[in-house]
Formats: structure tokens, sequence, C-alpha cells
């Protein structure tokens, strides 16, 4: 039987989860009070981060939520909080999902962004939590944009301080394909390529079709709609592309946790792991509850958990001797 002791204390890496996905509210009050922004609440208890149903009204709950953030102080606090409760759940490893774009258009610098984020990172090194940063465009916005952001990035990519890019937000005419160029520079830049494809989108098949075989993604983000394509299903399973569900996630956004996908990916061979997207805004859950709950309706057991969490590892971005060591 499944406990939620023992997903506690089994080591897994969380690969996607968005910083800004993290904001609880009082954080988001502290912020706000220090920034005097008027956030119409006189108190956390006053923030409310349900919505209604779909893609839409998450996205706008979620940037209006992140508003708060504007100072280094700010990024170091929200990225410091959620790092010490991956020490607490015991995840090793964290590819952590930023949106420049969400703020730069705000009148907030890279700079601010990258360094608040980077530091927290750097002192939750100390609590066992190793931390790379994924940059993530915002598919909404013109190709110039993803185009500057990726010029303000470089600096810090060869810090090493990013290690991959990814494609995040409203994707309804926004297929993977109107980033091609982007990714192809980011790809030769050395970074590694992940992307969001969402199995409710219309053209999801399609999304997922021009990720792996046109971007040629080194991991794929959701995606779930695969399992409606034999080939392109065969194709990430024989080479090995991780994929990322975040059941839970979806739960509270499309009321479906994709279970069927999830399991049919399982069951034959991907490399799939479990992640919770945005937990500040999906109910509070985090990848242990995640893990506890999706692993509960599934009526999995500890095997099935152990290889989630091995997948996790065997998916991450880390070296060969990282992922010996924790596998
Ligand atoms: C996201 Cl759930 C979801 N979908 C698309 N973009 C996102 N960014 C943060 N969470
Ligand atoms: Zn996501």
């Amino acid at each position: 039987e499944l406990t939620r002791e023992f997903i506690a204390g089994l080591p897994k890496a969380e690969l996607h989860v968005h910083i800004e996905g993290t904001l609880e509210p009082e954080l988001e009050f502290t912020c706000a009070q220090r920034n005097q922004i008027d956030i119409q609440a006189k108190s956390p208890a006053d923030i409310d981060h349900s919505y209604g149903y779909g893609l839409t009204e998450f996205l706008k709950a979620y940037y209006r939520g992140m508003k708060v953030l504007r100072t280094e102080q700010d990024f170091y606090e929200v990225t410091w909080s959620f790092l010490q409760k991956m020490a607490q759940s015991n995840v090793k490893h964290v590819e952590l999902f930023f949106d420049p774009q969400a703020h730069t258009t705000r009148g907030i610098t890279f700079e601010t962004v990258i360094e608040g984020i980077h530091a927290a990172i750097v002192d939750a090194q100390a609590l066992g939590v190793d931390t790379q940063l994924v940059m993530c465009f915002l598919r909404e916005l013109s190709k110039q944009s993803a185009w500057k952001t990726l010029a303000s990035a470089k600096p810090y990519h060869e810090k090493g301080w990013i290690i991959g890019v990814g494609l995040d937000s409203a994707e309804h005419h926004n297929p993977p394909l109107k980033f091609m160029t982007v990714f192809d520079e980011a790809q030769r830049q050395g970074y590694f390529l992940t992307m969001h494809c969402d199995p409710k989108q219309v053209d999801s098949v399609e999304h997922v079709k021009q990720a792996l075989e046109v971007i040629e993604v080194d991991r794929l983000d959701h995606g779930m709609s695969i399992v409606q394509n034999a080939d392109l299903m065969e194709y990430l399973i024989s080479q090995q592309i991780g994929i990322t569900a975040c059941p839970i996630a979806y739960y509270y956004t499309r009321k479906d946790m994709e279970q069927k996908a999830i399991m049919e990916l399982f069951a034959k061979g991907a490399v799939i792991s479990l992640n919770s997207d945005d937990p500040s805004y999906k109910g509070g859950n985090y990848i242990n509850d995640v893990y506890y709950k999706f692993g509960q309706k599934c009526g999995w057991g500890e095997d099935e958990i152990v290889q989630i969490a091995q997948n996790s590892f065997q998916s991450a971005w880390i070296s060969p001797e990282a992922k010996a060591s924790y596998l």
C-alpha cells in the first residue's frame, strides 16, 4: 500500500514547475505591501488563487498574482520559499521554469529576475537541492520578443545559470513552428530544448509532431495527446525522450487527469515523470501530493512510484555521474 511517508522519503526530481506558479498568498501579500501595490487584500486570506475552468482563466490568475514580484528580493524569496519546500520533500534535483517576458513586459529587468532567482538557487544547494533554470518564452508574444529574450539570457547561459529553454502560456494559434529559428539558435548555443504541448489544444497532436520532429526537443512537457499517434509514441519511447505529466494540475484547469494516457505511456516504457506545474494555483499540490493522489487514483504500489521517481532522474538534464548517483 502506498503511503505519504513512503513518497516523502523517496528521492525525486521535479522537472516541471514554474517559479511564478509557486507564489503563495502569504508571500504575495508581503511583496504587495513592500512594493506598495494595491491588490485589494487586507490579509493573505483575501488572496484567492482559484479561477474558473480552462487555460485562459488560469493564465489570468497566474499573471495577476505575479505582478507583486518587482525586486531582486521578491524573486529571491519566492524561489527560496519553494526550494525550502523541495528540501523538505526529498526533492534532490529541480529543473525550474521561469518566464522572463512576464516580468520584462512590466518594466522589470532581466537582471533583476535572474539575479534574485539564482541567489536562492545557490543558497538552496546547502539544503541538498540541486536546481537548474529553464527559461520559457511566452508563445503569444512575437518571435522578435523571444529573440530579444534569448539575447538577454546569453551572458547567464554562458555562466551556466540557465541550461534549457521552453515554451509556455497561450498555445492556441501559437504552434511550436512559430519559434523554430529561435529554438534552432538556442540549441546551437548549447541549451537543452523542451516545450509545452497542451493535450486539450485542438491541434495538439500536430504541435507534438512539430516539437519532436522539427524542433527536435530533448523533452516534452504535457504532450499527452501523443497516445493518439502510434508513430510519434514509438519515436518518443525508442529515443527515450522524457515526457513530463502534471495530472493534478490538469484536474484544476481541465477537470481531467489524463489518467488513461499517462498509464498507457507508463506501461509502454516511456520515460514519464509526475510533476506539479503551478502548485499555488493547483490547489496547493506540490510534488509529493501529486505522487500520492495520482498513485492512489491508479492503484499503484511502491514499485510503480519508485519507477516514476527513477524516470524523473532518468529524464533530468544532469551528468551521467549525477544520474548514476540517484538511480
Ligand atoms: C502554465 Cl498550466 C500552464 N500552461 C501553459 N503555460 C503555463 N505557464 C505556467 N503554467
Ligand atoms: Zn507548465
